[in-house]
């Protein structure tokens, strides 16, 4: 794991250890406070490097282009954020290559232990044949409007930066009150409740923990010729988690 994580700086696989109990805490107050967790330089440059000519060739062939805009409420159908629209290339879970380092890093079981220990319930991997955990790839142009997701906790992965745009806006815990009433929605999208909303740039090896299903989203619009690239690793509090219909058809194409 040693070639993938830069484990020195983020000693996960030591909870034990003085600096791996260390990082825990802090993670863990962190994420309490802020329900995100951003770990820079995560991934080894040459891991991302990898990670990211499997995606470019893989995409191209295999990718599935979705052009649309989301449903705030993944799943339900139900819409709210209007005006803004979600585009990008997907690559399934199911056509990730089996060697991917992204695969390893899913299925290692000290990143499962650590991410349960920061959000303080056991976490299992989504179950999902298509989206347990899939690659991003936003064009210029592209972008991913506002939406709860499905899961409840997600792990990014940032693998390549555009020039420009293409920023995380991440609104924490704000689904009860955007449920609850309409004008709260509306103030995020609109931009006027921003003193809520945490903006994380694309840092190409970083590792972002988040809880989607409880905290509005979005990818703002990616500008210039770089794509945009991140993987997502999918976590819920029941070990049968997974997508729905919907959502599968939404972003690959297919229901299965
Ligand atoms: O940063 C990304 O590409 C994915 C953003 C998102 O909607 C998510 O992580 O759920
Ligand atoms: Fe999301």
């Amino acid at each position: 794991m040693a070639a993938l994580i830069d484990l020195d700086r983020y000693p996960i696989d030591r909870p034990d250890s003085g600096p791996g109990a260390a990082l825990l805490k802090e993670t863990r107050k962190t994420f309490e406070d802020t329900s995100l967790a951003v770990f820079d330089g995560f991934l080894q440059p040459e891991a991302v490097n990898r990670v990211v000519e499997e995606t470019v060739s893989g995409v191209g062939e295999r990718g599935f282009r979705f052009e649309g805009s989301n449903k705030v409420f993944l799943g339900t159908g139900e819409s709210g954020a209007e005006g803004h629209t979600h585009t990008k290339a997907t690559l399934a879970y199911d056509l990730i290559a089996t060697d991917s380092p992204l695969k390893a890093l899913y299925a290692w079981d000290p990143l499962l232990s650590f991410v349960s220990a920061v959000v303080g319930q056991p976490v299992y991997r989504s179950v999902d044949p298509v989206g347990a955990m899939t690659v991003h790839v936003h064009h210029g142009g592209d972008e991913q409007d506002w939406h709860f997701d499905v899961s409840e906790y997600t792990l990014v992965l940032h693998l390549l930066a555009p020039e420009e745009g293409g920023v995380l806006e991440y609104v924490p815990r704000s689904r009860s009150s955007v449920e609850q009433h309409e004008e709260a929605l509306r103030g995020i999208v609109e931009g006027k409740h921003q003193h809520l909303t945490r903006e994380l740039p694309t840092a190409p090896g970083a590792l972002v923990l988040h809880s989607g299903r409880a905290s509005l989203h979005r990818v703002t619009p990616v500008h210039g010729i770089t794509p945009r690239i991140s993987a997502t690793l999918s976590y819920n509090s029941t070990p049968d988690g997974q997508l729905n219909e919907y959502t599968r058809q939404l972003y690959f194409g297919r229901e299965r």
